[in-house]
């Protein structure tokens, strides 16, 4: 199976990205929307809630390798809030930060600290895939809405999934904006450096749930958005042996969106699930997987401005079973061993990928750098080794 060019979004393709890569990068796989309840195009934004977006968006784009496309503040008319509008190849980071010390926004930070509020969705038609979704049970947060400026117009609504979180869904057919209606163009008027993108595509966005709320909110994406079930998941048996954690991974039908949930497990010790559950005040989006099609370079550049990384034992590298298991990758296992970075294999393919340590000042939210070559899985071989590197940060922290 091809996914031919013409299957690409707009986004994707206006970010020169090709279907080969796209499919490299995230694992996309062919869709026929006719039959689909819920026909999802892809992710439109991720939204984050900053305690300081203005700085946020300055690490994002010095660090990161974003490029500041839009704005909306007090100067363009939005009294309470600023949002600055971050891309790279295909993904879009949405910053808010309160203005005004009565907003929600600021109470929302006051709860949560800094987080994802919003995995925003761009649909095929709103009203169809609202009026599903309430058929589904979920809960309606917007109605379906329109707004209008020079650009175009934007039709939107959104639902609401686990905590605080929402599924904002966007239908941008009709425009031709850098972001929304109200948005201004706005760059950064730092100049990147070629060649120093860090990462293409979003591959996926983890939710973190309740005990025993990890079926529910399965249940959820498959009833609402049509959502399946993919092979990868941590169950009772490992749960209790190490990770302190159950997951199951959902996706919509082409793989553009995957959203792997997991839940706190009993365990030995204090399960991560708990940890982030305690600091973000509830459920919330745990990590973002971002996918990379150089995962050295990438680890290279984000190092070199201070970004911290989950340690990884000689140990894992050395081991003999893990070097016959993966066999031969693109790079001899000693550049990934200096870079702590891991792999898996499994009978697609294999994957490279790290984990940041938490990115702010709450033990929550972090990122994952994801390089796939054919694997569509998301790492089991390194469970153990990574659920052990994540204790050894959460003892340190006092909190295992
Ligand atoms: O997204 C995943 O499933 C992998 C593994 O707390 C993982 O990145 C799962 C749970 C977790 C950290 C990483
Ligand atoms: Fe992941």
């Amino acid at each position: 199976m091809t996914l031919a060019d013409d299957r690409l979004t707009p986004r994707e393709r206006a970010a020169h990205l090709h279907a080969a890569d796209l499919r490299a990068l995230v694992g996309l796989v062919e869709h026929d929307d006719c039959a689909d309840p819920f026909p999802v195009i892809g992710m439109d934004a991720v939204v984050f809630v900053c305690g300081n977006a203005t700085q946020s968006a300055h690490h994002f784009v010095r660090t990161w390798g974003m490029d500041l496309v839009a704005y909306a503040g007090p100067e363009t008319g939005l009294r309470d809030h600023k949002a600055f509008v971050l891309e790279s190849g295909s993904v879009r980071f949405v910053l808010q930060g309160a203005v005004d010390p009565a907003s929600a926004l600021a109470d929302h930070h006051r709860r949560h600290g800094d987080g994802v509020v919003d995995l925003a969705m761009e649909v095929v038609d709103v009203d169809r895939a609202v009026a599903h979704a309430r058929s589904q049970g979920a809960t309606v947060l917007d109605e379906p809405y329109e707004v209008t400026d020079r650009f175009g117009t934007v039709r939107l609504a959104a639902l609401a999934t686990y905590g605080d979180t929402r599924h904002t869904l966007v239908d941008r057919s009709r425009y031709a904006g850098p972001y929304l209606p109200g948005f201004v163009p706005r760059s950064s008027g730092f100049a990147r450096p070629a060649g120093s993108r860090v990462f293409q595509a979003l591959d996926h966005a983890v939710g973190n749930v309740e005990m025993g709320r990890m079926d529910q909110w399965v249940g959820f994406y498959q009833r609402v958005m049509g959502f399946t079930n993919m092979a990868e998941f941590v169950g009772d048996d490992i749960a209790t042996e190490y990770s302190a954690l159950m997951s199951k991974v959902v996706a919509n039908g082409n793989h553009r969106v995957k959203f792997p949930l997991n839940e706190p497990a009993v365990g030995r010790r204090r399960s991560q699930i708990d940890e982030f559950l305690d600091f973000y005040g509830g459920p919330g989006c745990q990590h973002l997987a971002l996918a990379t099609a150089d995962i050295l370079a990438a680890v290279d550049t984000l190092r070199a401005s201070g970004v911290e990384f989950l340690d990884t034992p000689d140990a894992y590298y050395d081991d003999p079973e893990l070097r016959s298991r993966i066999g031969a990758v693109r790079v001899p296992v000693d550049e990934l061993k200096r870079r702590r970075i891991l792999v898996d294999r499994d009978e697609d393919g294999y994957l490279l990928q790290i984990f940041t340590k938490p990115l702010g000042d709450r033990p929550t939210m972090f990122f994952e750098l994801i390089e796939r070559h054919g694997s569509l899985g998301f790492g089991k071989g390194n469970f153990k080794a990574l659920f052990e590197s994540i204790e050894r940060d959460q003892a340190a922290r006092g909190n295992l």
